[in-house]
């Protein structure tokens, strides 16, 4: 679906008409990485419809899912122009935009899955939703990401040494290449939808994400050794553009924050579900799991990377008050 990239309008309008579309008066068009059938796109469904009964029909949602709006950081700048109305997107490509994303997005910031939804669901999770609005976005929710870790199409990663000099992909982020240097890798920022081809002409060694992502890009078919390092939790975050939210009347305003924050559990269910099952897919697929890592050489790996991007006091703040989250 790159070959879609920047048609825009006109290609939306054409593939609406190929999808279920919604019977709303005004339907929202959200943009989505991820196949039909992916938690974040069932998640976003769901949210409309849940909008379209709470406004009796005069609103719904349309997810365009599998990217067809385009790769992640250009669908940013869409829906900041307001050609995008929503966007379910990861918080990795906003780093580089808007600040307060790189807090929840830090190595190892979170203790455990656990620990990112009692902070993000918390006065630490709005303040980070608030700070979209100085970059024309309503932050309106988050959705979870699981943990990320590395998979490779060369040999088995078994401590921080194996990955010297290999050649990793990351999101569109300057944290998440400082973060694969200071593994002693070579990060290569790119879009999601060219890692696949990428690793299989060899152009990069491999990637990181989360299970269901490993599992639903097809990557785990061409890279069979995934380990379970977990080196980032990084939410991801259901946004609208704010010239779309001006448009809304207070009470639909209202309702829309109601109906994504009522996606936000429906979401974690679904994700739990699709965890397992792609986790039992790439292991009967014959992929190589590495499970027992020491942990604390990449963190330990982490400080100056922390150092290097946690620098203003707010950030500082944001960080401390994640750590002392029980
Ligand atoms: C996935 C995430 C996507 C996208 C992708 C990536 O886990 O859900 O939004 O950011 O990772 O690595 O680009």
């Amino acid at each position: 679906m790159n070959h879609l990239k920047g048609i825009g309008v006109a290609a939306a309008l054409l593939l609406s008409s190929a999808m279920s579309v919604s019977a709303a008066q005004m339907v929202l068009r959200s943009s989505d990485t991820h196949p039909d059938g992916y938690p974040t796109v069932e998640a976003v469904k769901y949210m409309g419809k849940i909008l379209e009964e709470k406004t009796n029909g005069r609103l719904g949602i349309e997810v365009f899912h599998s990217a067809q709006l385009g790769q992640e950081k250009d669908t940013i700048e869409q829906t900041q122009f307001g050609v995008i109305d929503m966007n379910r997107i990861s918080l990795g490509p906003f780093n580089n935009i808007i600040e307060e994303t790189k807090v929840p997005s830090l190595p190892y910031i979170f203790r455990s899955v656990e620990h990112m939804h009692k902070v993000m669901d918390g006065p630490i999770g709005q303040d980070i939703l608030d700070a979209f609005r100085a970059h024309q976005l309503v932050g309106l929710a988050f959705y979870d990401g699981g943990s990320r870790s590395f998979y490779n199409s060369k040999k088995p990663i078994t401590s921080m040494d194996d990955l010297k000099g290999m050649k990793f992909r990351v999101m569109q982020s300057d944290l998440f290449v400082e973060m694969v240097n200071a593994l002693g890798g070579n990060a290569t920022p790119m879009p999601y939808g060219e890692v696949y081809s990428s690793i299989q002409t060899g152009v990069i060694d491999g990637a990181e994400n989360n299970w269901p992502s490993f599992e639903s890009s097809g990557h785990y078919e061409v890279a069979g050794h995934y380990t379970l390092d977990q080196h980032l939790i990084v939410p991801e975050v259901l946004v609208m553009a704010e010239s779309t939210w001006n448009k809304l009347s207070k009470e639909d305003q209202a309702a829309v924050v109601a109906a994504a924050k009522a996606s936000v559990p429906y979401m974690r269910e679904k994700w739990v579900e699709r965890e397992a099952r792609s986790e039992k897919k790439v292991r009967a697929a014959g992929v190589n799991i590495v499970t027992d890592i020491d942990k604390t050489p990449f963190i330990e790996a982490m400080a100056p990377v922390y150092a290097k991007f946690v620098t203003t006091p707010k950030l500082k703040d944001l960080v401390a008050r994640i750590q002392a989250t029980k």
